[in-house]
This record gives structure tokens, C-alpha cells and sequence, in this order.
């Protein structure tokens, strides 16, 4: 069996690169890691080295090459079906990749506006309205999932659906962005992970910084 490689952006920004990691860690996936520093020069040259989409992240697996981090997670989960990447139940799974997909396609004045930073120090800033319909719809995605499975995680277990929204749980507590019950409580969760820990001490050790990043 081929090892795996991921290949990911800077941690400190990096929040496609984010999803994939952090499940492969929780879900003890062994990987091989490689960073390419996005925002240097002739980092597309370097990324188009390793993907057609010249973005990150990429898992290599042999001489297979799949790129985007939903399709890389659907594949682990293929992978990996002794591992729960999915809820086993079908009305969960259903509802799992629908706020998975809905993350993927959406939040776009979240994703534009309040980029994911590992290092900022908290601090609010003005954001559009669209920001806060963003944060007001994941709220209630968060609030509704947990109500149904009680947490700590939104079905439950980890699933695909925690490593979707992870990146969102950096940009609600650096822009304080929620003073929601249930969703910093979750925050909570997903900052406890001794995955989420491992990454964000990785980006703080990180030397480089994306100045059009740093809001
Ligand atoms: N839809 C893609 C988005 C990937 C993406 O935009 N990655 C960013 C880093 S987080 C990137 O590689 N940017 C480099 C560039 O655009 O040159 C996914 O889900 O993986």
C-alpha cells in the first residue's frame, strides 16, 4: 500500500489545507506532510508541481493525484471505511455532507472578509452584513446539529462535517464574531483536540506572513 502525502499551505492561513489535516490526525491516518509557503514568489510554479488546480491541498496517494479538500476527504473516508470519516447513519450522513457542501460552496463573505489567521490576536473588526448572515446561518447550522446529537461534536463523533467547519472556529473566536452559547461551546471542542493544538503550534512557529491576510 503507497504512503499518503498531503500537501498544504502556510497553517497560519492555510484553511483548505486545515480540513484534510485535521481529520487525517484525529482519524489516525499515517500521512507524510509537505508545506509549500503560499504568497512567495513563484508559488504557483510550486504548486503546479504537485496539483492541475494550482492550489493546495493535494493528496497523492501512489500515482493517484486528488485535489480539493472535499473530494480528498471523500476519498479517505472510501479509504479508510473501518474509520468513521462519515455518521454510519444514513439520515446523519445525509445531513452531514449537506452542511459539509454548503461550507464548501458558501460562506463567502465570511471566507473574504475574515480570513483565517492562527496568530491574530482577538480583536473585532467591522464587518459587512453578509458577514453576519454568514455567522448567524452557521450558528443555527451548529445549534441544530447539536440539538439532535447531543455533541460534542455536530453528529456526534468527529466527523467530516468538524473538519469543515474547523476553520470557522478560528475566525469566530479571532474577530469575535459570536457571542453565541452553543457555538463558542463548540469552539471549545474543536480547540481541545490535540490535533487542532499540533496545528496551531505549527503556525505560530511559522515565520512567514501574508500581509493582505493580516486584517
Ligand atoms: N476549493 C478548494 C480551494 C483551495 C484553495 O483555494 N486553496 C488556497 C489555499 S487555502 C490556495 O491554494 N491558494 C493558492 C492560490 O490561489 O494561488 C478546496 O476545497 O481545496
Amino acid at each position: 500500500m503507497p504512503s499518503l502525502e498531503l500537501i498544504i499551505g502556510n497553517k497560519n492561513y492555510s484553511s483548505w489545507s486545515m480540513r484534510p489535516w485535521l481529520a487525517m490526525k484525529v482519524m489516525r491516518v499515517p500521512f507524510l506532510e509537505t508545506l509549500v509557503k503560499l504568497d512567495v514568489e513563484n508559488h504557483c510554479d510550486d504548486l503546479i508541481e504537485y496539483s492541475p488546480s494550482k492550489k493546495v491541498p493535494v493528496l497523492k496517494h501512489g500515482t493517484l493525484t486528488v485535489w480539493d479538500s472535499l473530494a480528498i476527504l471523500e476519498y479517505l473516508a472510501e479509504q479508510n471505511a473501518d474509520k468513521a470519516f462519515w455518521p454510519a447513519d444514513s439520515a446523519k450522513r445525509a445531513r452531514a455532507r449537506s452542511i459539509s457542501n454548503q461550507m464548501h460552496a458558501g460562506f463567502t463573505d465570511l471566507r473574504n472578509e475574515c480570513p483565517m489567521n492562527m496568530r491574530r490576536k482577538p480583536g473585532t473588526i467591522d464587518v459587512c452584513a453578509g458577514v453576519k448572515r454568514d455567522v448567524a446561518q452557521i450558528e443555527a447550522l451548529w445549534r441544530a446539529a447539536l440539538e439532535i446529537s447531543h455533541g460534542p461534536f455536530l453528529f456526534g463523533d468527529f466527523s467530516i462535517a468538524d473538519a469543515m467547519y474547523a476553520p470557522i472556529v478560528n475566525r469566530l473566536q479571532v474577530y469575535k464574531l459570536t457571542s453565541d452559547q452553543t457555538a463558542l461551546a463548540y469552539c471549545d471542542t474543536i480547540t481541545a483536540l490535540p490535533a487542532w493544538k499540533e496545528w496551531a503550534a505549527s503556525a505560530h512557529n511559522e515565520q512567514w506572513s501574508i500581509d493582505h491576510a493580516e486584517i
